[in-house]
């Protein structure tokens, strides 16, 4: 079923598709005067750039639902502002897209503007972290990861790094680098360290949000120096804020590596699509990366074929991620009875 998107409307979105671009990466798409009928229109509000998992992300989306594979796609960069994507998804709503790809920035506030779209009979889509919603058919389907699990993953290789190199519990004195508060991926990562430090009697001293981006986790982790003089670990919520962390550590005269018995400082993060992180990884700055897979297009993608083909795909889709780390000291982890090798970054 496709409904036809105004041309108004559609020559009314451009301006604001031109201000809301992000990155030069990313490339706006030019909604075309003409709409050609047998083109799906998907309305997709993503939450920002804030990170070069965000921009891969985008991308991928942009590669994915091309006019060549018979998708319009109208792209809006929400700029970090849930406001923001609010908006876009009531302009999809007026101009009548056949589908809603949202990517949300935290998980609360949802419920009215999702059921704006339910019932103008537009199905949407999420993509990389969720919403809390009581009522479940605000949305057709949702591709993502597994929050908790990457933290369970790097969790249990710290544990047995320690192990392996007879560091006791108590002396790894933690610090967290938080992403975007109320984010899925940050309660999940925030949580799974918690939850490690409490079983196993590590020192988890303090936990700040660095909000997902290198500037202020540069800012965070240089802050938490002046506080504390015992950090030896520091576990960052992504690769962005891990880079700006490392940029503090070294001006503040630290080394940063694994050997915490000889005074360095151990950087752990989350994502591995930034170069410079798995350049670091490489190199032992960065000594272990749980990977987060932003690849999502082609999944949200072979979704809406599946649900404007009329079928019922699964409701929650998981995208496979690994654990990077270039110390060989911990050849896999073994997380709720299912081991992952730790590869080469
Ligand atoms: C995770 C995603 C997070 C990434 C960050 O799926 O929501 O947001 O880990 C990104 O890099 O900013």
């Amino acid at each position: 079923m496709k409904k036809i998107a105004t041309l108004l409307t559609l020559l009314l979105l451009l301006p604001a598709l031109a201000a809301g671009c992000g990155s030069s990466a990313i490339k706006e798409e030019s909604t075309d005067e003409t709409v050609e009928e047998d083109l799906i229109t998907v309305g997709f509000s993503q939450l920002g750039a804030e990170s070069d998992w965000r921009n891969t992300n985008t991308i991928s989306m942009q590669e994915a639902f091309t006019r060549d594979n018979g998708f319009n796609l109208v792209y809006k960069n929400g700029q970090q502002k849930q406001a923001n994507q609010i908006t876009a998804v009531r302009m999809f709503i007026q101009q009548g897209v056949d589908y809603i790809v949202l990517a949300p920035a935290t998980e609360t506030g949802w419920e009215s503007v999702l059921t704006e779209a339910r019932d103008a009979g537009i199905p949407v889509i999420l993509v990389d972290r969720r919403v809390d919603v009581a009522d479940k058919t605000l949305f057709s389907c949702w591709v993502g990861s597994d929050f908790e699990l990457e933290s369970k993953k790097m969790t249990e290789w710290l544990r047995k790094l320690t192990e392996v190199r007879n560091i006791s519990p108590e002396e790894l004195h933690i610090v967290n680098i938080q992403g975007t508060m109320g984010s899925t991926a940050q309660i999940g990562r925030t949580r799974g360290l918690a939850n490690a430090a409490r079983e196993n009697g590590w020192d988890l001293i303090t936990e700040v949000s660095g909000d997902f981006t290198e500037n202020k986790g540069r800012e965070v982790m240089a802050a938490m120096l002046k506080g504390y003089d015992n950090i030896n670990v520091v576990y960052c919520e992504n690769d962005n804020m891990a880079i700006g962390a490392i940029d503090a550590l070294e001006a503040a005269g630290k080394r940063v590596g694994p050997n915490i018995k000889n005074g360095e400082v151990m950087v752990v993060s989350f994502d591995g699509v930034n170069e410079k992180s798995l350049e670091y990884c490489r190199e032992g700055k960065i000594s272990c990366i749980a990977e987060c897979n932003p690849l999502h297009g082609p999944r949200v993608r072979a979704l809406i074929e599946a649900l404007d083909k009329g079928e019922t795909p699964e409701t929650f889709n998981y995208v496979d991620e690994k654990i990077f780390s270039s110390l060989n000291t911990v050849k896999s982890v073994t997380v709720d009875g299912i081991e992952y090798s730790v590869e080469e970054p």
